[in-house]
């Protein structure tokens, strides 16, 4: 019995050996198989960056295909989650978290306390086109460094972003996670953000500016600590979609000059629910109006067609700024951001133009989709380094893009639009020209005739202003004032402060303009309106000798009603100060 016993003892543990140590062999074999084979992949891109060029050259560049069933990178087997805010729904706070809710939006300008109840590995909706679930990407994508700057972000909304970038890209191309934390002041930032990212056995790396240093000048020093092959830089309140990075890395591995962009959804600032944009299946890109305000507009036919299908990339002149990928070498031999462009602004077009007139392209990915936290305000202030500088700073910025990658005609229609900005002090762009020349950038027109060539349609060449300054009432201390308001409003009088919102242009061909708004007239009185679309006309005139304002199409001047300040049209009369105006330039005394 005994020895049976002992034998049948053995034969189980043997039968146990084989039911649990071949499986295991089997696992390890193909576990290090694989792992070789991400190793080899790395090696190719990292066994010395001189080598790697090389290797870059002689891969084979294979392109995306459209496949039958679901795309290699696809994920499978997704189960559903419950809970707050999961399917990126709206997670709406009890009734008793409102005081925390509105301090959380005055601070951050967005409601934490409702991120705060909201898993850090949440679902989204996809909202990609069905298309995009079929295509297979090359396996070995370039590695990549995501690159995350951030100012004094809510704690849960940028690891949410972390999180999301973790749980949604392949582990073989996801290099790296570098934090780049631009001088926060806010505890959590520190010591426990510290701890946290533990978790994360290196992947995420942190690194902390010694000062303030702005968005952009952070950025670059990321890309400089990164050793990714690719970087791909998310702001710090993102939340990535679904397969969200083969797509965009696929256009780089064949070709390093292009920077792609993913498709930006919305997540609401104050409940979290993610959506898109835009609606269907219709594709936009990035453009500007001559004022350097970003703007998008669909994509024209002629970049339509050059494509088989719906969901490839597009060509698109501009980007938003914030999310995009681009390969690290490409970006630093294009000398990274301007480093003379201070904290927020015009950097994404710096980046843009650069480029595209140095020789490469920019595409964005609609297979490719990021949410991202459109704020209510800008939670912080510029710091220092606006203090250094006098005068708007996001203009100076603007000013210097234009001087270095503009003609002369183009930068005319700039300081039409912005007139002050011919008195800001842009700093030395010496170096800027240097490296266009260097780089042997072709020119601004060759921009707008073949890659731009939407942006005239929609924003024509500008009349020069025939006056421009604060429209001032000669009857009444006052001047006319927008009143940052949204139109269609009524337009205000107030004391002159000589404010943007105050700074009036009258073109050549009749139009009143207010920043990036027209004024306009009906019977209701003087109105703050859209500027029609393409055109750059309007229906007023200024009369030197009588001071009037006038307007054509109802053939009536501008008038202040003496008590009540409100403007309206009446009928001309030439001994009515209350009808007369005039434009006094508001000279910069910064
Ligand atoms: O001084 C600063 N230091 C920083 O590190 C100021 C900001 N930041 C960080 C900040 O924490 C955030 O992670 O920089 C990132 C971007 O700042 P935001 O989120 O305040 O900028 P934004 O989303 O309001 O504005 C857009 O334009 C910016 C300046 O030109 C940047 O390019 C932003 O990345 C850009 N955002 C997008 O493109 C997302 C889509 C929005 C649109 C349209
Ligand atoms: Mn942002």
């Amino acid at each position: 019995m005994r020895v049976s016993n002992i034998r049948s003892g053995r034969i189980f543990r043997l039968a146990l050996c084989f039911l649990v140590i071949l499986p295991l062999l089997y696992l390890l074999a193909n576990w290090s198989d694989n792992h070789k084979r991400v190793q080899r992949a790395y090696h190719a891109r990292f066994g010395g960056r001189k080598q790697s060029h090389q290797r870059l050259e002689s891969r084979p560049r294979e392109a995306p295909k459209l496949v039958e069933g679901l795309g290699n990178f696809e994920p499978r087997n997704l189960r559903p989650r419950h809970g707050a805010g999961e399917n990126g729904d709206a997670h709406i706070l009890w009734p008793n978290k409102t005081n925390v809710a509105d301090a959380a939006e005055m601070e951050y300008g967005m409601n934490i306390a409702c991120s705060d109840e909201i898993s850090m590995h949440r679902s989204v909706r996809d909202t990609r086109l069905e298309e995009c679930k079929h295509w297979n990407y090359p396996y070995d994508l370039p590695t990549t460094s995501v690159i995350i700057v951030f100012h004094n972000e809510g704690f849960s909304v940028l690891m949410r972003t972390v999180h999301s970038v973790i749980d949604r890209s392949p582990k073989h191309v996801l290099h790296e996670i570098i934090l780049v934390d631009d001088y926060s002041d806010k505890e959590n930032l520190r010591t426990k953000l510290d701890h946290y990212v533990q978790q994360f056995q290196g992947l995420v790396k942190i690194i902390r500016n010694k000062e303030r240093e702005g968005l952009i000048r952070t950025r670059s020093r990321g890309a400089m600590e990164a050793t990714g092959e690719v970087i791909v830089f998310l702001d710090a309140h993102c939340e990535v979609n679904l397969n969200w990075l083969p797509p965009l890395l696929a256009p780089i591995y064949r070709d390093r000059t292009v920077m792609t962009v993913p498709i930006i959804d919305g997540i609401d600032h104050k409940t979290f629910e993610y959506t898109p944009v835009y609606e269907g299946d219709k594709h936009f890109r990035g453009i500007f109006e001559w004022g350097m305000l970003y703007k998008e507009n669909d994509v024209p036919r002629r970049e339509q067609q050059r494509r088989a299908h719906n969901s490839e990339p597009y060509r698109s002149p501009t980007h938003a700024g914030g999310l995009f990928a681009i390969n690290r070498d490409y970006f630093l031999e294009l000398g990274a951001y301007d480093p003379g462009l201070l904290v927020w602004g015009g950097e994404n077009f710096e980046l843009s133009f650069k480029i595209w007139q140095c020789g490469g392209s920019i595409e964005w990915v609609p297979c490719s989709r990021v949410g991202h936290v459109y704020r209510g305000f800008m939670p912080y202030n510029f710091g220092k380094l606006a203090e250094k500088k006098k005068g708007p700073l996001i203009t100076i910025n603007y000013k210097r893009v234009i001087e270095t990658w503009f003609d002369a005609p183009h930068k005319e229609f700039f300081y039409t639009r912005e007139p002050l900005a011919r008195y800001l002090d842009m700093g030395d762009i010496s170096e800027q020209l240097a490296l266009k020349k260097r780089l042997n950038c072709k020119s601004f027109q060759w921009f707008m005739d073949n890659v731009a060539y939407d942006v005239l349609d929609k924003f024509p060449a500008l009349p020069a202003n025939l006056h421009w300054g604060e429209l001032r009432s000669v009857a009444s201390d006052g001047c006319l004032d927008s009143m940052s308001n949204e139109p269609p409003a009524l337009m205000g009088f107030t004391y002159c402060q000589g404010t943007g919102n105050q700074l009036m242009r009258l073109n050549a061909e009749g139009q009143l303009g207010v920043d990036e708004r027209c004024v306009e007239a009906d019977r209701q009185g003087i109105k703050l309106a859209v500027c029609r679309l393409g055109t750059v006309t309007g229906p007023w005139s200024y009369d030197e000798h009588s001071k009037h304002l006038l307007h054509h199409r109802h053939r009536k001047c501008m008038a202040l009603h003496p008590e009540t300040l409100q403007l309206s049209l009446a009928r001309c009369d030439a001994n009515n100060a209350y009808q007369q105006w005039l434009f006094k330039k508001i000279r910069p005394d910064w």
